[in-house]
């Protein structure tokens, strides 16, 4: 489904309809609002709910990078969700389709937004063929709402829709993912962004011109299959942001001197050194709420621990197209950044066993198995992760991964999030290469042995003493 067609029938299924009056039969206060499902891994557009004033209406709403906002019903002063968990096929990038498990269509799950001291009802209908739960990281709850299958609540049977219900309490950065089988259910993409905004003006919350948000995830997927192994615990090949990688995870736009915060959390199985060019950041808030700001100080890379939460912001005053991405070289390169080599000219055919020895059912999937067996024989197998693909205007960018760009332009209107496309630069501002003769390089002999000091002797600075 196209956005547009996706919001004209939110708003036909009422979903931004508030509730008309308060006696409401006890059959309709149960009733499933519709869900909202969305088609295609493009950046939604931020989302404000219609017609919905005070306690904290309106607020500056996110944009989930290459993801979506779900829509809520009020009812009775409630706001109602609805997400089906259910397989998906995620496009990671251009030409690479990832069978994966998410919500309400995609991987990851749309981001849900309310105000600090809203009272909140999440409907979550299993339509997975395992039971699971929802795990609401960093709220503030009652025990029984927590989703800790087994702990706080039976899992949630397949085919079932299990209802929870809290008060956001306080404003701040989570997300959502389930505790039950979460190994495997993680591994196949399932998890989601949380925002809380403050009911009013708060000491510690900026308020800001584009707040952005995205989950860090990693899958496995042998080059041409296309479901994840999800045995794997550290050797991951596809590292992404909510679920895509470069060249298919869309840049974050800026306009001139706007006051910009990303919101990250990291459900991988590793830390994550995330790096902007360009600009330097304070790490205003955890998922464990603000910092204090006698307790920020400046930075341009912050490292992300498994499982944490930061949000980051800077004012972005600085015109280019500015790179943004993990620290770890390997975490910018595609599925075959390391098996590449092996592939090439080797009897493909091997591979299926060494696959079975990860998942012993690979074979017995069904014509899906066969197929991909057919494809092994290519010399490159399809559908795969490019590997450090993307061109930019001065050639190939050599990224792939968790990269994307900073965009910052002086004529950005505020409120437009569409790509400005390259950076015109200055006359003069770029890099260029020298026109002159190059100088003659010294390099000692390999028979001569080196200087005592270990450099070549024609280097020595002038005066410098031996021992
Ligand atoms: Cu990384």
């Amino acid at each position: 489904m196209q956005r547009r067609q996706f919001f004209q029938r939110a708003l036909a299924a009422g979903a931004f309809t508030a509730a008309a009056s308060a006696s409401v039969s006890r059959a309709a206060q149960v009733s499933l609002p519709e869900p909202v499902m969305a088609s295609g891994p493009k950046t939604a557009p931020p989302w404000t709910p219609p017609g919905v004033t005070g306690a904290g209406h309106p607020y500056r709403p996110v944009v989930t990078l290459n993801g979506w906002t779900l829509p809520f019903r009020m009812h009775n002063g409630v706001k109602e969700f609805h997400l089906v968990a259910e397989p998906v096929v995620r496009e990671v990038a251009p030409g690479f389709d990832v069978n994966m498990w998410g919500y309400n269509g995609q991987s990851p799950g749309p981001t849900i937004e309310v105000v600090e001291g809203d009272r909140v009802r999440l409907f979550v209908t299993n339509r997975l063929p395992e039971p699971t739960t929802i795990h609401w990281h960093g709220q503030r709850l009652p025990n029984g709402m927590d989703g800790v299958g087994g702990v706080n609540q039976p899992a949630i049977p397949v085919g079932k829709t299990y209802v929870y219900e809290f008060q956001a309490q306080r404003a701040g950065t989570f997300m959502y993912h389930p505790h039950a089988d979460e190994m495997v259910q993680k591994a196949m993409g399932m998890m989601g962004f949380w925002v809380t905004h403050p009911k009013g003006r708060h000491p510690l919350i900026n308020e800001v011109d584009r707040d952005y948000c995205f989950l860090l995830n990693a899958f496995d997927v042998e080059p041409g299959a296309r479901t994840p192994n999800i045995n794997t615990m550290l050797d991951f090949n596809i590292w992404a942001w909510n679920s895509r990688v470069f060249p298919g995870l869309d840049p974050l736009v800026a306009r001139l001197h706007d006051r910009v915060r990303v919101r990250v959390g990291n459900l991988t199985m590793t830390n994550h050194p995330i790096h902007v060019h360009g600009i330097e950041f304070e790490v205003t808030g955890t998922d464990g709420g603000p910092v204090p700001k006698s307790a920020r100080w400046p930075e341009v890379t912050t490292d992300i621990a498994v499982g944490q939460m930061r949000q980051f912001e800077f004012v972005a005053d600085e015109p280019g197209d500015w790179a943004m991405h993990c620290h770890k070289s390997h975490h910018v390169m595609g599925a075959m950044g390391h098996d590449v080599p092996t592939m090439i000219g080797v009897d493909h055919r091997g591979l299926v066993g060494k696959i079975q020895q990860l998942v012993p059912d690979f074979m017995v999937m069904g014509e899906r198995g066969m197929y991909d067996m057919k494809q092994m024989e290519m010399e490159l197998p399809p559908n795969t992760a490019p590997m450090m693909a993307g061109q930019g205007q001065f050639g190939p960018i050599g990224m792939g991964g968790m990269f994307t760009l900073l965009k910052v332009r002086a004529d950005q209107a505020p409120d437009d999030y569409a790509d400005p496309g390259d950076y015109q630069h200055p006359p003069g501002s770029v890099a260029f290469e020298f026109q002159g003769a190059p100088p003659d390089a010294v390099r000692p002999s390999a028979n001569t042995p080196p200087a005592p000091s270990g450099l070549p002797s024609v280097r020595k600075p002038a005066g410098h003493h031996h021992h």
